[in-house]
């Protein structure tokens, strides 16, 4: 003990001597040695990090429906951006379950994602950053009659007129959809649990005697939500009621001829803007139904790129 302690003290002696004789004053030690540990020691270290880091590539971007705004904006993005990635037409449920399968296995993956969707609330997942904006703003979505429902069926009307919910309405029928695909069902099972908020959307007078009322809609899960929820509450009131699956553009041009009467799932003013120029002026925008959608590129949260302008970096 004794003895170390001696000679720590003299290899101190030793040094400052030695510092004092070289002529290296303690202002200029320091920087002489911390300098190059500054400047080489993270270089050496991050820099193969960086090369390393990518344990999965990118070749596309899975999509949905050939019809969805979302697949158009995608094309328009991939160009903005001069993405080497191809763009994989799909549907919502299909999208989904690519969606879960990469996270099982923690690959990579980008797909169209939009709010609301069960998926965020599934799942740990980003929005990808859009700086050319490519995917606009917050979005509404309405719903949309033929011209002539009004004076045809003036309680249905009403009834479209008081349709809207929030996040947590349309996310708790969305839920039940994800764990269990019989809609209508959940449709039927929400309306009993939120009676009072159903109530005051239906107005007095809504009596179907059989009438016979036509929906479409896209198998998007918001629509498949939305659509289920209107058309249960119109069964119950006696209407005879048929909800059909169509693509995007016969859902905005069948209500544009009046071959069916409404759907709930028009996305404003981005998303579904061309339609809305091609049909406008031929159909009923008759309120909106939820405010706050958006659309983007999705990719899980552990995707190590956070902007559609770094997407070519990780392409193979
Ligand atoms: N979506 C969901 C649709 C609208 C609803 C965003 C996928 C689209 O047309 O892109």
């Amino acid at each position: 003990m004794f003895k170390n302690k001696l000679m720590i003290v003299t290899l101190i002696l030793l040094t400052a001597f030695a510092l004092v004789f070289t002529g290296c004053g303690p202002a200029d030690e320091p920087a002489d040695v911390e300098e190059p540990v500054d400047v080489e020691e993270p270089a050496d270290v991050e820099e193969p990090a960086d090369v390393d880091e990518p344990e999965g590539s990118i070749s596309e971007i899975t999509g949905i429906d050939p019809g969805a705004g979302i697949m158009a904006a995608t094309e328009d993005a991939i160009e903005v951006y001069g993405l080497n990635v191809g763009l994989l037409e799909s549907s919502d449920a299909a999208m989904t379950a690519e969606l879960d399968t990469a996270i099982q296995n923690e690959e990579w993956i980008i797909v169209t994602g939009w709010s609301p969707h069960w998926k965020f609330a599934a799942y740990d997942l980003k929005y990808l950053e859009d700086p050319e904006e490519v995917f606009g703003g917050e979005e509404y979505i309405a719903t949309i009659a033929r011209t002539g429902l009004e004076e045809d069926h003036p309680a249905v009307f009403e009834l479209l007129e008081n349709f809207n919910w929030t996040d947590d309405e349309i996310g708790a029928v969305m839920d039940m959809n994800a764990q269990d695909s019989d809609f209508e069902a959940n449709a039927e099972q929400w309306i009993e649990e939120n009676r009072d908020l159903v109530d005051e959307w239906i107005p007095e007078g809504l009596e179907g005697n059989g009438e016979e009322i036509d929906i479409l809609l896209v198998e998007w899960d918001c629509a498949l939500a939305s659509t289920n929820v209107v058309a249960a509450i119109l069964r119950e009131a006696g209407f005879d009621v048929t909800m059909t699956p169509v693509d995007a553009g016969v859902m905005w041009s069948s209500i544009a001829e009046g071959d069916a009467d409404f759907m709930t799932t028009a996305w404003l003013p981005g998303t579904h803007a061309s339609y809305m120029e091609q049909f406008g002026d031929d159909v009923v925008e008759v309120r909106t139904n939820y405010e706050g959608a958006r659309i983007g590129l999705v990719v899980p949260t552990y995707v190590p790129f956070d902007s559609i302008a770094d997407i070519n970096d990780y392409v193979e």
